[in-house]
């Protein structure tokens, strides 16, 4: 496995103005025939030149009309600079291709009858022969030939008939955003019409019978190419907008030009058959995908090392819109736990790599968490540090400056530099070295001045022992005794190893709120009594960190629950409770309050603590607690839920999402107090997924719900999306002693349909996610995983070495875990045939 690294980019021999490309679909026989449009690059290396091809089966080559003799390897093409012409040429080739036969679901692929693709990251070299490679941006026309009634590409349409249609992209691009589908698909429309007064019009393609499950994306599509124009002053460049819908899809969705490609879970939606937790990931992809048509498309990347350039930016911009569209505070705490679950997760493991990697083997395996959302964190630091017109200015430049270019993260930089007169290079580090930075707190209070002394601690991560200071924005406010804020939110930039900051003409020794609203991605280390946690999380006037501090407290107890035996403690469970009740608090903060630390969660809080952790005791604690919590709450939960009834029509927005998040809570609360009795009777009124789903959830809880499980199928049964809870749901809940029998016979079942990523995810996804039976000191859960990573592996490479990532937190484990998952790595190792993309996650997670 042979690394490609950053310090080898060259840029491309030659420059494709524009590429001409003919399709004939047939699903074992597609053939593809491609003009590219080629000179000399001056600015090239010169020499050869070599095109990308995997799997393509070469019909004919022609230069300038001229039959040309090449024979293809493995990974592509060489002509070589002795046959090129030093003038622009014309490359001509036909190749065929069988999209039916395509189970990696990248390339040209079919999905339930229909002819979709997947290009990103390097899926267009399975299509055709051409350099796959994000720097080389060129116009296209396509050609579609087919009897799908409806053919689709990039750009605007152009001409159609019966049997064909034509489509011309006017915006260079890189083949990644390349996209063709062909079906039999019903459209769900409307119209935008952007600032300048241009018409665009919306599609979404569906299969027959969906339609009516589109309203909700489309009308988060139309809010969000409102927004981009207001906040970010970005108008829709092209005559129509297609969104596409398919069931078998790798990941979430793609911002191909103009023809965005989605899972269908994340566009169809009604109330009976998506929870709210559904309808806000509609509103945010549909949102992402969108925005990357200017972070991503106008703009793109000049090599897969810079890919956090559109990914950390897009999901930057996607958080900034659902903050606006429902609550920061909550979309803030929602972003921070996604965070700490995934990111911290992989930053502190084997696999932990920099937002700008310098090496990767496979870059499919490179759309990580560090990418997306720590990408995202390292902006937010940035417009911490530079301000709302800093940062403004910045993205104005950007914009101007790059638009049309595949750029880097040296010309982002460049802009917030040119725009506010900083120097970012020690900033930078955030960009090329690996690991969460440990931040310790001490404090001192003398005559009259508050001194908080930062001391940054950076970690080892694979490749990199030794890191620099790294400039750290640490949003802090002071409130007095009386829980009165004294001292406003400021921003503090610790930028050397330790450093001191001063606070004077206090009147008292204050508390100390640090990171509010999570101002940099680091773990805070502070010595702090119960009693001022508890304080913080009654005044705390900056929600996010309100919430922390109940969070904070939740961990302290529950860590000394799990390592001494304590009992819980009295003062969290009333501090607990308060938030719960206060009615001034929004339903939604208060459902977050009640969330208890997550198991995996509190693994990696003991193992950070320097204890083994023990999945069992996790558990057990865990149960405990919330068994507490119910008591504690039993009198006030009946009147809480009543006050929470939701009047009127279902409708997917922040207010009503949030009652039902609080009143699901408590539901799950009582039914540690009444067996589950409650939760049968929710199960049987509710009218909406939301509330189903997590009667149901409380119910297996509860070791009950065989009838509910029973009733749901009857109903479900048919649909895809559906039963894709009904599985998960099953695995999440399993009690961890029966969670290996239960995957096992779920995937007995006939529609246990593993080549479906959905399908797959719902049950050996779940299966990981089930921290305790996962864990099982049996190893029946280790051992389930890779039996199935080893059966999609050949399928589906992709998503198998995606969901491997659950082993990446072995070192955490007692020594008999370790050996156990080792070996079931190593197994997976020795395999023959194992794909790069595997083959990669799991050396490295050896190594
Ligand atoms: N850019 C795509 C992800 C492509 C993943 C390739 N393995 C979706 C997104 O981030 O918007
Ligand atoms: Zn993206």
């Amino acid at each position: 496995q042979t690394p490609v690294k950053l310090v080898d980019y060259q840029p491309f021999s030659h420059v494709l103005n524009r590429v001409e490309l003919t399709f004939r679909l047939a699903p074992q026989a597609t053939r593809v025939l491609a003009r590219l449009h080629l000179a000399p690059n001056p600015a090239g290396p010169g020499g050869d030149l070599r095109l990308d091809g995997e799997g393509l089966r070469l019909i004919a080559l022609a230069l300038d009309g001229v039959a040309l003799e090449a024979t293809p390897d493995a990974t592509g093409l060489t002509i070589a600079a002795q046959a090129l012409p030093d003038a622009p040429f014309v490359l001509e080739s036909e190749v065929e291709i069988a999209p039916e036969g395509n189970t990696a679901l990248e390339g040209l692929y079919m999905s339930g009858g229909m002819y979709c693709t997947q290009c990103e990251a390097e899926g267009f070299r399975k299509i055709t022969f051409y350099p796959d490679r994000p720097d080389v941006m060129a116009r296209f026309d396509v050609r579609i030939e087919s009897e799908m009634p409806v053919l689709l590409s990039n750009g605007n349409p152009v001409a159609a008939g019966p049997g064909w249609a034509e489509w011309h992209d006017p915006w260079p691009k890189p083949a990644y955003l390349f996209a063709l589908v062909a079906g039999d698909l019903v459209a769900h429309s409307a119209s935008f019409t952007t600032a300048s007064g241009r018409e665009v019009a919306l599609n979404i393609w569906v299969r027959q019978g969906d339609e009516g499950r589109c309203a909700y994306a489309m009308d988060s599509l139309i809010r969000s190419m409102r927004w981009d124009e207001q906040v970010y002053g970005r108008e829709y460049d092209l005559d129509v907008f297609n969104i596409v819908a398919v069931d078998d899809f790798n990941m979430g969705a793609m911002e191909n030009k103009g023809l965005n490609i989605f899972n269908s879970k994340l566009v169809l939606a009604t109330p009976e058959t998506a929870t709210d937790t559904d309808y806000e990931r509609i509103e945010a992809v549909i949102a992402h995908e969108y925005f990357h048509n200017w972070t991503g498309n106008r703009i793109t990347c000049r090599d897969w090392f810079q890919l956090c350039l559109k990914e950390g930016l897009t999901v930057f911009r996607d958080q900034q819109f659902s903050g606006d569209m429902r609550s920061h505070a909550v979309k803030r705490i929602e972003d921070v736990l996604a965070l700490r679950a995934r990111q911290f997760r992989e930053d502190g493991g084997p696999l932990a790599h920099a937002v700008r990697p310098d090496a990767y083997v496979e870059i499919n395996n490179f759309y990580t968490a560090t990418i997306y959302e720590k990408g995202a964190e390292v902006i937010g630091m940035l417009k911490a540090l530079v301000g709302e017109a800093g940062y403004k200015a910045a993205l104005d430049l950007y914009f101007d400056r790059h638009d049309g270019q595949a750029a880097t993260i040296e010309d982002w930089l460049r802009v917030f530099e040119d725009a506010t007169g900083r120097d970012l290079t020690q900033f930078k580090r955030w960009y090329t070295e690996a690991g969460t930075p440990r931040v310790k707190v001490t404090e001192d209070w003398a005559e009259g001045v508050f001194t908080l002394t930062l001391q940054q601690e950076l970690p080892p991560t694979p490749g990199q022992p030794d890191k620099g200071a790294k400039v750290i924005p640490v949003a802090v406010g002071l409130l007095n005794p009386n829980g009165d804020e004294v001292v406003p939110t400021t921003v503090l930039e610790l930028v050397e190893p330790v450093q001191s900051f001063r606070f004077e003409g206090l009147a008292a020794r204050p508390v100390a709120s640090i990171l509010r609203g999570f101002s940099a991605p680091v773990v805070l280390e502070r010595n702090v009594s119960a009693q001022e946690r508890a304080f913080l999380l009654a005044h705390d006037t900056d929600p996010f960190n309100k919430w922390e501090a109940g969070r904070a407290l939740a961990k302290d107890v529950l860590a000394r629950m799990i390592v001494e035996g304590a009992e819980v403690s009295r003062d969290w469970l009333a501090a607990l409770a308060r938030v719960a009740l206060d009615e001034s608090l929004d339903p939604a903060f208060r459902a977050l309050a009640l969330r208890l630390p997550g198991e995996d969660d509190m693994a990696a809080t003991l193992h950070d603590a320097g204890h083994v952790p023990d999945p069992a005791r996790i558990h057990a604690a865990r149960r405990a607690m919330a068994g507490a919590l119910a008591q504690e709450l039993a009198g006030a939960l009946p009147g809480l839920m009543a006050g929470l009834a939701v009047q009127g029509p279902f409708a997917p927005d922040a207010a009503q999402a949030g009652k039902r998040a609080l009143r699901n809570a408590g539901l799950a609360l009582l039914s540690r107090l009444d067996g589950g009795a409650a939760a049968e009777a929710a199960y049987a009124q509710a009218d909406n997924m939301t509330d189903s789903l997590a009667a149901l959830a409380v119910l297996l809880e509860a070791g009950r719900g065989a009838a509910e499980l029973a009733g749901f199928e009857a109903r479900w049964a048919g649909e895809r999306l559906v039963m894709d809870k009904w599985f998960m749901v099953q695995v999440l809940h399993a009690a961890p002693q029966d969670l290996a029998s239960v995957v096992e016979r779920l995937t007995t079942r006939a529609d246990f349909d593993w080549k479906n990523p959905n399908r797959f995810r719902a049950v050996i996804g779940a299966l990981a996610a089930n921290h305790a039976g996962f864990h099982h000191a049996s190893g029946a859960g280790y051992r389930l995983l890779a039996d199935w990573l080893l059966r999609l592996d050949p399928k589906n490479p992709q998503t198998a070495a995606r969901m491997s990532t659950a082993f990446e937190t072995w070192p955490r484990y007692d020594a008999d875990r370790q050996a156990l998952i080792r070996a079931e790595l190593e197994r997976i190792m020795a395999a023959p045939g194992l794909s790069r993309d595997l083959g990669e996650m799991a050396g490295r997670m050896l190594a």
